[in-house]
């Protein structure tokens, strides 16, 4: 699909839109054809309305959808999180806040954490996701499967000159998660990562950070199609999760010692339990995939003698996001996607659900 909608000085902002929207977890979808814009005199302080142009869609909006987690969010919802466009109009400065340095026009992305209070302990810490105050794309707030979203300047993610914006739809989320997750592992050069769920939007973009970033990889899905796909990466230790014991493979793969560290991307329970079985002494267990009620059992001699470190990675922040599409401007990271138009969401969800998705479905909101 061809880009139509580019940076402007001025956008002539519509009453209405196209969205995707349910009203009732798990409920149907409507395809909107005329949900209100907000208007730029209705905006609020620290708000800006984007311009979207392309969405990923994360696994994360089918959990959404499905209700599969202990929060709630907002009804009717519109959904998405991983949105890039253009700034269309900027609301006022916060109070006391100096005016945003965005420019209508500016190629941005809208990722999950839209806003925190940038004050609190967390925030100053450089753990925004977890500030109290956090507002969540398409989860708390409506989100990016619309064509003019309410966002907010403080933590909209500036995207690098001249960067696709289809290509950086899924970074806002996947890559920046992901990328994340893999500092949070703290490895050396050369150590060894295994992905469980790597042929996923996540898991294909967590294999080449990683070998970006120096480490030896082993993923684990499932399938010719991804094994196809994560080859085309270079990762050439692919184990299929489906076929055999996972747990040995690892150990064969490491001459007997185990992972230095498990990057879990898989939306199912039992990658976490393996996982656990095929770390070595030291070893990381990031955990990032979320299962509904998905628990981790590790046995307490075995985590002390082992020492092992298990670890949850939510999103990342707002110097995360920006290193993240750096890396993947420089050519290190390469998303595979398939655009198709923002009314196939439900039958998207449809193919994450059955896992027969390679790499990320991104749509066109233009
Ligand atoms: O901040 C976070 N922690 C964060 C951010 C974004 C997404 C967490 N997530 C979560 C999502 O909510 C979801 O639970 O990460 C998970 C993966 O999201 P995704 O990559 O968007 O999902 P996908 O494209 O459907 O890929 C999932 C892959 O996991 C494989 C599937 O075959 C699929 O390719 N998989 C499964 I399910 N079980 C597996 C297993 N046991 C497995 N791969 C290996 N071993
Ligand atoms: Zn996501």
């Amino acid at each position: 699909m061809v880009q139509t909608i580019f940076s402007q000085t001025s956008y002539e902002i519509p009453l209405t839109q196209k969205a995707v929207t349910f009203a009732k977890t798990h409920g149907p979808h409507t395809i909107e054809t005329a949900w209100p814009v907000t208007q730029p005199k209705d905006l609020k302080p620290g708000e800006v309305l984007v311009r979207v142009v392309y969405t990923g869609v994360c696994h994360t909006d089918l959990h959404a959808w499905l209700g599969d987690w202990p929060l709630e969010n907002k009804l009717p919802l519109v959904g998405g999180h991983e949105g890039s466009g253009y700034v269309a109009f900027i609301g006022p400065p916060l109070a006391g806040a100096e005016p945003s340095t965005l420019k209508v026009g500016d190629a941005v992305g809208i990722k999950w954490l839209a806003d925190s209070c940038l004050h609190c302990e967390e925030c100053n810490k450089g753990y925004e996701s977890s500030c109290a105050k956090a507002q969540n794309s398409g989860f708390s707030i409506d989100g990016s499967f619309q064509q003019w979203a309410v966002s907010y300047a403080a933590h909209l993610t500036p995207l690098p000159a001249g960067f696709p914006l289809e290509a950086a739809a899924p970074i806002l989320c996947a890559g920046v998660t992901v990328y994340k997750a893999i500092k949070e592992a703290a490895l050396l050069s050369g150590e060894v990562v295994v992905i469980p769920g790597a042929g996923g939007g996540l898991g294909h973009l967590a294999v080449q950070y990683a070998k970006a970033m120096g480490y030896r990889v082993i993923a684990i899905d499932s399938g010719a199609e991804k094994e196809k796909l994560l080859a085309s990466y270079g990762v050439t230790d692919f184990i299929d999760y489906m076929k055999g014991d996972v747990v040995k493979a690892v150990n064969d793969l490491t001459g007997g010692v185990g992972a230095h560290a498990a990057i879990v991307v898989a939306s199912g329970a039992q990658a976490y339990e393996q996982a656990l079985q095929y770390l070595r002494p030291h070893g990381a267990l990031i955990c990032v995939g979320m299962p509904p009620n998905g628990d981790i059992k590790a046995n307490v001699f075995w985590t002390v003698v082992k020492s092992h470190r298990i670890i949850g990675s939510y999103v990342g922040n707002r110097q995360d996001a920006i290193e993240a599409l750096d890396i993947a401007a420089a050519g290190k990271v390469h998303t595979t996607f398939t655009i198709e138009d923002l009314s196939a969401l439900p039958s998207v969800f449809e193919r994450m659900k059955a896992l027969t998705l390679n790499g990320r479905i991104v749509l066109d909101c233009q």
